[in-house]
């Protein structure tokens, strides 16, 4: 059993490193075709995820906990001690998304806990929250709103993935949802993460915010029909009026510097010799702030509208999931960031745990650069060093914390 404050030894008698934990990982999920990871909620990379969880734990004899919401917890003391400092992130990704976005928060938060005296270990709990990215599910962050109480357990029990597959079934049980009971104990919370946005050049920054962000559905419908057949006159194609809407979304983004985005879409029937009857179309909407934000869903909403009008056919917008700005505790970011020696403090358009948890408890975002910016894409990448140097920050961040 290793102390906590001494670093795990490994059979090689070196401390772990974090080359050693990302090797353990980096082959699960990844896809040999395109290189990115396909590591959706409770499937089996990520529950191979779940499993390299509790083996990392049990090697340190920690106790792992889960609230009854999918989130894991590992505890080197007794869990859920008063003035908790939770520090940890997601498995899961976007479909042939990067390796690092999540799980180098929770593999740099075994190796930070190896770095604290016994004491200050035993109040820090490393935590993976469950479909952080709502990639099978639909609505992000799914795992610390349950928890938090942000998104209600019926509702969260009645979401269901591509194959129909109800997120309580996923679980294994309908999802306990708030606990406050939990929360209750909860001091601060850390969350590390590869940086998003080509904003980041020393290896350790600090989150200032987070951008409004959020999810709508575009359902366009129109008139199944032949598409050999029927003349160009008489049809009411909603491919048209969702091809126009993503071009609407794209102008109407750089008329306000906003960042929009139609990259999800559904049709039916999805067949080449058949005009649809309903078009999806999911739009991702961001902005450095709210009025920005709505201003430009209503500009897109509207040209969508107008141009069904124009095609005779129909278009209903449905918010899946709508995020505030959140704006990070700033003098919490601001002690941090002189504390790791003046590392710059930034916001971000990615969302996060740590922005849910935000409105709950004092809560810290720590990036690690990302030399490319690149993100949600197999080119994902952060290199030993600058990761090595995350590690360091979160271990010194925790100790400050604790
Ligand atoms: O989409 C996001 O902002 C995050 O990666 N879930
Ligand atoms: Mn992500
Ligand atoms: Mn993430």
């Amino acid at each position: 059993m290793t102390g906590a404050g001494v670093p795990l030894e490994r059979s090689s008698g070196t401390p772990a490193s974090f080359r050693d934990l990302w090797a353990e990982i980096a082959p699960i999920g990844r896809d040999p075709a395109s290189g990115g990871y396909l590591r959706y909620a409770f499937t089996e990379p990520e529950l191979a995820l779940r499993d390299w969880f509790r083996a990392q734990a049990a090697r340190r004899d920690m106790t792992v906990t889960d609230d009854g919401n999918g989130n894991l917890f590992a505890w080197s003391g007794d869990p859920w001690p008063p003035d908790t400092v939770l520090t940890g992130s997601h498995f899961d990704s976007v479909p042939h998304g990067g390796g690092y976005d999540g799980p180098l928060g929770i593999v740099s938060a075994f190796l930070a806990v190896d770095r604290l005296p016994r004491d200050a270990a035993a109040k820090v709990g490393v935590v993976a929250f469950a479909e952080e990215e709502g990639g099978r599910f639909g609505v992000p962050c799914l795992g610390s709103r349950l928890f938090t109480g942000v998104i209600a357990p019926d509702r969260a029990a009645e979401l269901r993935d591509a194959a129909g597959v109800g997120f309580a079934e996923a679980l294994g049980a309908r999802p306990a949802g708030a606990r406050p009971d939990l929360l209750g104990r909860v001091a601060a919370v850390v969350e590390l993460h590869i940086e998003q946005g080509r904003n980041l050049d020393v290896p350790v920054g600090v989150a200032s915010a987070i951008w409004p962000h959020g999810r709508w559905r575009f359902d366009f419908t129109g008139d199944a029909d032949h598409a050999g057949t029927t003349r160009m006159a008489d049809r009411r194609d909603p491919m048209l009026t969702f091809a126009y809407t993503v071009l609407a979304t794209n102008k109407e983004a750089r008329l306000s510097g906003a960042h929009a985005t139609m990259a999800r879409v559904t049709v039916h029937p999805n067949a080449t010799n058949a005009i649809p009857s309903l078009v999806r179309g999911w739009l991702d909407a961001r902005a450095a702030d709210a009025a920005t934000l709505d201003a430009l869903v209503e500009a897109v909403t509207k040209r969508a509208v107008d141009r069904a009008g124009r095609d005779g056919t129909g278009v209903r917008v449905e918010p899946e999931s709508v995020s505030p700005e959140v704006a990070f505790d700033a003098r919490l970011a601001e002690r941090l960031a002189g504390a790791l020696g003046g590392v710059p403090i930034l916001p971000t358009g990615a969302g996060h745990d740590a922005g849910v948890l935000s409105g709950h408890v004092p809560t810290a975002m720590l990036f690690v650069r990302n030399p490319t910016g690149v993100s949600h894409s197999p080119a994902e990448h952060a290199t030993d060093a600058d990761c090595a140097a995350g590690v360091d920050a979160l271990a010194f961040v925790l100790g400050t914390l604790t």
